[in-house]
């Protein structure tokens, strides 16, 4: 079984099309699969239209519903603890945008090859060959691409795409990390926290491309604030490592 984690906030045309998508692929695959929603009160009922298209297929799809926003960090975290809990028989726990940027066939490439390889986490990847921005505007690009340089040399991990959202995690690997997540200030810095647990939970950590898609409706939810935090998150834990 894979249970896939999808934090939202406005979202509820983008799951309108994401969540047939993305069940559709896994079960065609073979996979026993779970939609996971955490929605923060969204304000376009996003919540309500998950549930509906859940109770529509006969299942498929969960809505953890918490009472205003709090956070895409803290929104990952309680979906594993509960996805872990609930659902201790999953073997992958997956995290994914709603927005439509990460392909759901890709995922189902992304659990084919940690099956093949025998990987513990699978991180989608845009700069890796095969991957890259579909539409992107120079300016996300190049924050993105600071924020991995960045983020490379503070945690010292050797992908290419730390930052990414998309991710296949073998559940007994997150269980080893979910207790010692705290960076909640940035979405950001939550995922560079995430890989470098795992990676030093000795986990063997492999990148497959991705194409990453422009978001198809709604708005972006980066700010200003989550770019100061995720740099001095990065220099803080560059030093750590050199004192460790
Ligand atoms: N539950 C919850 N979900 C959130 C919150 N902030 C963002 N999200 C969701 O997290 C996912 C990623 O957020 P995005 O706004 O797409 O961030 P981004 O991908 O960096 O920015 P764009 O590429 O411009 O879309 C989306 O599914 C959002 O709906 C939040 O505070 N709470
Ligand atoms: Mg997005």
């Amino acid at each position: 079984m894979v249970v896939v984690v999808i934090p939202t906030y406005m979202e509820a045309e983008n799951v309108r099309w994401l969540l047939p998508r993305l069940l559709d692929s896994l079960e065609k695959a073979g996979w026993r699969a779970l939609a996971l929603i955490v929605d923060d009160s969204s304000p376009d009922g996003t919540a309500e239209v998950a549930e509906e298209i859940g109770s529509k297929r006969g299942g498929g799809v969960e809505v953890l519903r918490r009472p205003k926003k709090l956070g895409i960090g803290s929104a990952y975290i309680d979906g594993f603890r509960h996805a872990l809990m609930r659902h201790p028989w999953a073997k992958y726990i997956c995290e994914m945008d709603a927005d439509g940027s990460h392909p759901p066939e890709t995922l189902v490439k992304m659990l084919e090859y940690a099956e093949r390889l025998g990987a513990d986490v699978v991180v989608a990847s845009r700069y890796i060959e095969g991957g890259g921005w579909v539409d992107g505007s120079l300016t996300r690009v190049l924050i993105s691409r600071s924020a991995n340089l960045l983020a490379r040399i503070s945690t010292g991990i050797k992908l290419s795409d730390l930052t990414s959202g998309f991710r296949a995690i073998r559940a007994e690997s997150l269980r080893k990390v979910v207790d010692k997540l705290t960076e909640l200030r940035s979405g950001y810095v939550f995922q560079v926290q995430l890989l470098y647990l795992l990676s030093r939970a000795d986990c063997k950590i492999v990148e497959y491309p991705l194409k990453f898609m422009p978001r198809r409706s709604g708005e972006s939810k980066l700010g200003k604030n989550e770019i100061i935090s995720y740099a001095e998150w990065c220099v803080k834990t560059f030093f750590r490592r050199l004192l460790d």
